[in-house]
């Protein structure tokens, strides 16, 4: 099936794991699709499959429809084989229960943080209609940081901030931080969507990363931003405990006029 939301779902599943973020089954992605895109597929829809759980309730989200990549499903594989990889699904009149309606088609089931997706695509839909993806990656050097920066959105932001200039230009509300939890539930779904009402990223402690984005390109790119980031800042805790220079908390005022952002005074503490 040739199709522009196949090719750029496609796209952010094969560049993730082309960055290494994917290893296994490890990761997922899922789109809040409009409602022209579930036309493009309604004439193959299925419609026997039964109603499940979605383990929470999601009812700002009741009777939309989400591309969501497979529980168990390799990241690797959904360019190759992307009806097996990847589902359609949709929330019903309560939103506690979700069906497939298409792919999937040897069987299973969407994501295991499918609480955590649909929790924070439904504060998202709040925030802005127009936000739709959710992003969940394994990249490296954030993980690594987890087990050294102490556990604080303040400390992680400001950390992450120094390190490129451009990362307060691009997510200029900071990051969150959720300590480590038991992974595929209601309680991190509940920790991260709380995060996700003002912040566009969200990092799990010794696990791995959310960030949302209103389409494929923005999302990767802020995936992509932070653990870039967070490569450098890893390099430079690699070479020495302190930095002899570094962008100050007055270097960042000044990008807010320029830059058109407004930065919150609890990131740009004197240290
Ligand atoms: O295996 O990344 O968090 C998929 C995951 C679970
Ligand atoms: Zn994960």
């Amino acid at each position: 099936m040739e199709n522009r939301l196949i090719r750029d779902f496609t796209k952010t599943c094969t560049d993730g794991w082309l960055q290494g973020w994917h290893e296994r089954n490890g990761g997922n992605l899922s789109y809040r699709m409009r409602p022209e895109e579930v036309e493009q597929f309604r004439a193959s829809f299925r419609n026997d499959e039964p109603w499940r759980e979605i383990g929470t309730e999601v009812p700002a989200l009741k009777n939309e429809y989400f591309m969501v990549t497979g529980s168990g499903k390799y990241m690797r594989n959904v360019s190759l084989d992307f009806e097996d990889s990847v589902a359609v699904i949709r929330v019903d009149e309560t939103g506690t229960k979700y069906q497939i309606v298409w792919g999937l088609v040897n069987g299973g089931k969407p994501t295991s943080e499918l609480p955590s997706h649909l929790m924070n695509l439904e504060v998202l839909k709040q925030r802005d209609p127009e936000m739709r993806i959710v992003y969940h990656a394994h990249p490296a050097n954030i993980v690594a940081l987890t087990f050294v920066l102490p556990l604080k959105d303040e400390v992680f932001t400001r950390e992450i901030w120094e390190m490129e200039t451009e990362c307060p230009v691009v997510f200029p509300q900071g990051i969150g931080v959720v300590e480590w939890m038991v992974p595929g539930g209601k309680e991190i779904g509940i920790k991260t969507s709380e995060i996700m009402k003002t912040k566009n990223v969200a990092v799990w402690a010794h696990h791995g990363m959310f960030v949302c984005g209103h389409d494929f390109d923005e999302a990767f790119g802020l995936m992509h931003t932070v653990e870039k980031a967070a490569e450098i800042l890893v390099k430079v805790l690699s070479m020495s405990p302190t930095k002899l220079n570094t962008i100050k908390p007055q270097d960042f005022r000044d990008l807010q006029e320029p830059f058109n952002i407004v930065l919150d005074e609890k990131y740009l503490y004197e240290k």
